[in-house]
């Protein structure tokens, strides 16, 4: 995609606009080398997402998916973000009250500069006991066999596994957010996993301009007002491209607004 096929609605919907939404799945980490789960590649490819990220896959092999975690946890540890993250904390200036709203458990926007972020999913740097809940933030060694809590309880990524309900607090945040957006742009995400794939619609619903940018159209495609196809480590650095010359144009004056 080259900066001129972003139309230029879009940059002028963008300029009136103070509430923006960065709605952000796996797919704007693979250019960090960080695998998504679906499409060529992905981990769940391999197996069932059910086997691993589930209460039942840990009740049945608590050690398989602790390992797998520990697995994605290493690679997760050797690898930063990328300009599609960078572009996302930079449209941060423009827009003070911009949300990312991630199912990632990465923590790449964060490490990027963003710093108003909802993990709606977790984050795989923490963990917790599965029994009593008690937090472990970096108490954990990392060639940690299946840790224990002290009350006994084995110990789990700090993440929300299918069949789990999300953080409350977190995802009522979300929908408020989403319901106040402006421009809610859905980012890198094969929008099927609910609750998080409910979210732009709500947002498109309340009359916002509703942005995908994936590199295949997804179930939301035809919901949506723009739809950038291509890599969002591309299209993202483009967008803020094309927002910040419209705005020096308009601050040198040009006659338009
Ligand atoms: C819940 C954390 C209430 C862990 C994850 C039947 C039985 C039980 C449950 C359900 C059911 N039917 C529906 C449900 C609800 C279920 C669900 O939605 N299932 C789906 C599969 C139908 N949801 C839940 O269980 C949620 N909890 O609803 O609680 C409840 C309870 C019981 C019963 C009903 C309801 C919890 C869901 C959270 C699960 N945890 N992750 C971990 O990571 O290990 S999910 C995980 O998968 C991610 O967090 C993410 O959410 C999801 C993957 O989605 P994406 O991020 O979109 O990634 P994906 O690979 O799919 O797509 C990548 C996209 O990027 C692609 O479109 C690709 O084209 C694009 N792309 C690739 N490269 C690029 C790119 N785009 C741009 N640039 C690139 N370079
Ligand atoms: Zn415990």
């Amino acid at each position: 995609m080259t900066i001129n096929e972003i139309p230029q609605s879009l940059i002028d919907r963008l300029r009136r606009a103070r509430r923006v939404v960065f709605a952000t799945g796996a797919g704007i980490s693979a250019e960090s080398g960080v695998p998504t789960f679906r499409g060529e590649g992905g981990i769940w490819n391999k197996m069932r997402p059910e086997e691993l990220a589930s209460v039942d896959g840990f009740m049945r092999n608590p050690n398989l998916v602790w390992e797998w975690y520990q697995h994605r946890r290493d690679l997760m540890s050797k690898v930063a973000p990328n300009p599609g993250h960078h572009a996302i904390a930079a449209f941060e200036k423009h827009f003070p009250d911009a949300v990312v709203i991630t199912q990632n458990i990465d923590g790449l926007h964060r490490r990027a500069g963003s710093t108003r972020i909802l993990e709606l999913h977790g984050n795989i740097s923490r963990n917790k006991c599965f029994d009593c809940g008690r937090l472990y933030e970096r108490e954990i060694d990392p060639d940690a066999e299946l840790p224990h809590c002290g009350c006994g309880g084995m110990i789990r990524p700090d993440v929300v596994w299918f069949g789990e309900m999300l953080p409350h607090d977190i995802l009522q945040a979300a929908f408020e957010a989403s319901e106040a957006a402006e421009v809610f742009l859905s980012v890198g995400t094969s929008a099927v996993v609910q609750p998080a794939a409910s979210l732009p619609l709500v947002a498109a619903r309340r009359g916002a301009c509703l942005v995908e940018v994936n590199v295949e159209p997804t179930p939301l495609t035809p919901v949506a007002d723009v739809f950038l196809q291509g890599k969002s480590g591309e299209i993202l650095p483009l967008l803020l491209e094309r927002f910040e010359a419209r705005k020096r144009q308009i601050v040198a004056g040009d006659g338009t607004t």
